[in-house]
């Protein structure tokens, strides 16, 4: 007897699944000499241990029997309450706890929108580059995706217009856009207000979901507050997932999904099948975070933390990276740099002489549907401790100098050297 042909037995949808180019990173970045820019992982001191303990003991000590027994797919209803109201303090989102659902991570809510909305003939809109665990979600269930390019202010909507006028005349499927507005994963820039309006306007015109997927609006380091695209739609086309990964603590795989209650009771029903519910015991502990008013404290914090290590990062770049072959917009907030590279600089080529420098990055072609992005490069400013930052740097510098020598000025004279594209 031999071992069955597994491949065969998977169904067509399993063999499409890919892996998370960021999830294998993270094993080989689990070397200690390794310093890692890779994953868009918090900081640990950003954990906000103690009053996690305070709050453990008090539950543990007052209502054992309903933080350890199962809950409701929905999610504990004071937990969905407290985040209602915060949509509505802090993102003027309108809605009541009906409109919300407690997921696994937003990770989980971006599978369950796609069981949902997607179909054979279904075509959705993501922007180009994007967030690489949106791109796996969604492709488990085979969508058209059409890429929309970003500059440095967001999602470019006059060529999302474009696109939008011919799709009429092809009666194409549109299902949604997804879009990471405020400091966007991988790219860090944030959609203007004037482009969030529009963006709502043609989606309305349009007749299409907008997904607006914001686990970083909380982390602005400079600049004014932008409106959420959920506060400036009035028809409910606007889906909004929120996380507690990156502003309390990952571990807890506690988010939200928002949006109308049609949406809301259908992903209720899909997730019946996933896992019954999300594990009340962090519900209940995030739940009590917020009522015990500790959380914007706490923000204050890590936006302290993370604008210091952002700080540090630019510096660094700027003091060390080689400028010929190498650009770096700086972002008003979230937990990443994306940097481009002179084009004849492959970063999954060089990724190889990064890691025998002991230093980690994501290679730019994980992050955009067709593969293109091949001299783009995302770092993670958030995780790795001030000094390794500035190791770090100066060790990616100097890969990125002799990558530059080799492929871009041994390949042209002097003066002929292209310049460099992108965001
Ligand atoms: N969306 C985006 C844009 C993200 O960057 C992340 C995490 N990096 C997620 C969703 C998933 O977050 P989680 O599942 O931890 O809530
Ligand atoms: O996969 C993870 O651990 C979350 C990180 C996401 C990212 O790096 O974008």
């Amino acid at each position: 007897m031999s071992a069955p042909h597994f491949e065969s037995l998977f169904s067509t949808r399993a063999n499409r699944m890919k892996v998370s180019v960021i999830r294998e990173l993270l094993k080989l970045t689990q070397k200690p000499e390794v310093i890692s820019f890779a994953g868009g992982l918090p900081n640990p001191l950003a954990f906000p241990v103690e009053k996690i303990q305070e709050i453990v003991n008090d539950l543990l000590r007052d209502q054992p029997q309903t933080i350890l027994q199962y809950g409701s797919t929905e999610g504990v209803p004071d937990l969905r309450e407290e985040i209602a109201k915060r949509l509505k303090s802090r993102w003027d989102i309108d809605g009541d706890a009906e409109n919300i659902l407690i997921t696994v991570g937003s990770q989980q809510g971006l599978d369950l929108l796609g069981r949902l909305f997607i179909g054979s003939t279904s075509t959705i809109i993501m922007e180009a580059p994007t967030y690489l665990g949106a791109l796996n979600a969604f492709n488990v269930y085979d969508p058209n995706i059409v890429s929309i390019p970003l500059d440095d202010k967001g999602l470019m909507v006059d060529r999302l217009e474009e696109y939008l006028g011919t799709m009429q005349k092809h009666s194409i499927n549109l299902k949604f856009l997804y879009t990471v507005p405020t400091f966007h994963n991988p790219a860090g820039v944030c959609m203007s207000y004037s482009r969030r309006k529009k963006l709502i306007d043609l989606s309305h015109e349009y007749d299409f979901m907008v997904v607006e997927d914001d686990p970083y609006g909380e982390l602005r380091y400079e600049g004014e507050k932008v409106p959420t695209l959920a506060s400036l739609d009035d028809e409910e086309r606007v889906i909004y997932l929120g996380t507690f990964s990156k502003t309390l603590v990952p571990g807890f795989r506690i988010a939200w999904t928002y949006g109308p209650k049609p949406v809301i009771d259908k992903m209720v029903v899909a997730k019946q099948a996933v896992d019954l519910c999300t594990p009340p015991f962090t519900q209940h502990v995030a739940k009590e975070y917020l009522r015990r008013g500790y959380i914007d404290e706490h923000l204050k914090h890590i936006i302290d933390l993370y604008g210091r290590k952002q700080r540090i990062m630019r510096d660094a770049m700027n003091e060390y990276m080689p400028k010929e072959y190498i650009k770096w917009p700086v972002p008003e907030g979230g937990m990443f740099l994306w940097a481009t590279l002179h084009e004849n600089i492959n970063t999954t080529e060089m990724f190889h002489d990064a890691i025998a420098e002991n230093v980690a990055y994501v290679i730019g072609s994980a992050f955009f549907a067709d593969g293109s992005g091949s001299n783009c490069m995302r770092l993670n400013f958030t995780h790795a401790d001030d000094d390794k930052i500035l190791e770090g740097v100066k060790r990616l510098s100097g890969v990125v100098e002799r990558w530059g020598r080799e492929k871009v000025d041994a390949a042209s004279g002097p003066g002929e050297k292209e310049v460099i594209t992108g965001v």
